[in-house]
């Protein structure tokens, strides 16, 4: 979409927006994306589907990176997350990377600095093929996946590649849920039982368990806090649930290094540990610009 600056600032969050943000733990977007953007997406995807990529890595192939490369998507009545989909399409990449998103990113947060993270490629199949409980994704806290990470501050952008409401399974979050700390072990986006999700729950603010289906017309995007519970419902419509989940770092973020846990239980190694370049002390460098492309940077005064 080619915007003039002024244009491109009203679709910005309001300091309002920002406050609801902060306080609720998501933001829905303006359309900030063309029609056209939409459709290169979706055509990227199918590809992806196909095994036809735009672009190849020495580690594509690597089953512990991404199991999806190199396996293409034949039976449609199971849900697919493809890991690292905007690195083998440049239609996926053009949105991951999309300048809008990530100034939108800077200013719910309030960072300088917005590099890439990870992205995802959600399938949603419609649920009368596939029984109840396919495509559910569970209640997740997106940091329980990332305790390399050190900052707190990390946010996701959801992009749905058509319009989503509760029919065909739109993403659901907790309102005010990333505050509530205590609740280390939500790493469930593949438990698909969400009333024993729910009843397992910490609610350490008091606050009432508020779920708010977040329905989005083709060309919006929703934000939310990494700490912020979310997952989504079985589609019922007759048509796939199409999304391409980004998560984005802020310019602070570091690798943490939890390998004096290795006697006690296993380290948790993200699959990006395996890809990136390291540091001069041989750990992983979260600034890699290959792997983590500075998006957003506010220029100095
Ligand atoms: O699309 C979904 O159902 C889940 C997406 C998700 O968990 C995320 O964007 O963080
Ligand atoms: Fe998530």
């Amino acid at each position: 979409m080619s915007e003039s600056k002024g244009d491109a600032q009203a679709l910005m969050p309001s300091p309002e927006d920002i406050e609801q943000y902060r306080r609720n733990g998501y933001y829905i977007s303006r359309r900030i994306l063309s029609d056209e953007q939409i459709s290169e997406a979706l055509t990227g995807s199918e590809r992806i589907y196909r095994c036809d990529y735009d672009e190849v890595f020495p580690w594509s192939g690597n089953p512990r990176v991404d199991p999806n490369f190199g396996v293409p998507f034949t039976d449609r009545t199971l849900s697919r997350a493809d890991g690292y989909a905007s690195f083998h399409s440049l239609g996926l990449r053009a949105l991951a990377r999309l300048p809008m998103i990530s100034a939108i990113a800077a200013a719910l947060i309030g960072a300088k600095e917005i590099r890439y993270w990870k992205d995802q490629l959600i399938y949603k199949p419609p649920a009368r093929e596939s029984g109840e409980a396919e495509g559910v994704t569970g209640f997740h806290q997106d940091k329980r996946y990332w305790p390399t990470c050190k900052s707190d501050r990390m946010i996701t952008a959801w992009i749905p590649l058509q319009d989503c409401s509760t029919t065909n399974g739109c993403l659901v979050v907790i309102k005010g849920s990333h505050r509530w700390r205590n609740n280390h072990a939500l790493a469930t986006f593949g438990e698909r039982n969400m009333d024993f999700i729910k009843s397992k729950l910490i609610n350490t603010e008091g606050d009432e368990l508020v779920e708010v289906p977040l329905e989005l017309k083709r060309g919006q995007v929703s934000f939310h806090d990494c700490y912020t519970i979310h997952g989504s419902y079985a589609n019922v419509s007759d048509s796939p649930r199409r999304a391409l989940s980004v998560h984005l770092q802020d310019g602070e973020n570091r690798y943490r290094d939890l390998s004096f846990l290795r006697r006690e239980k296993p380290v948790f190694q993200h699959s990006h540990d395996l890809i990136c370049r390291k540091t001069a002390k041989g750990l992983p460098d979260y600034s890699d610009p290959e792997i983590f492309p500075t998006l957003h940077r506010v220029a100095a005064q």
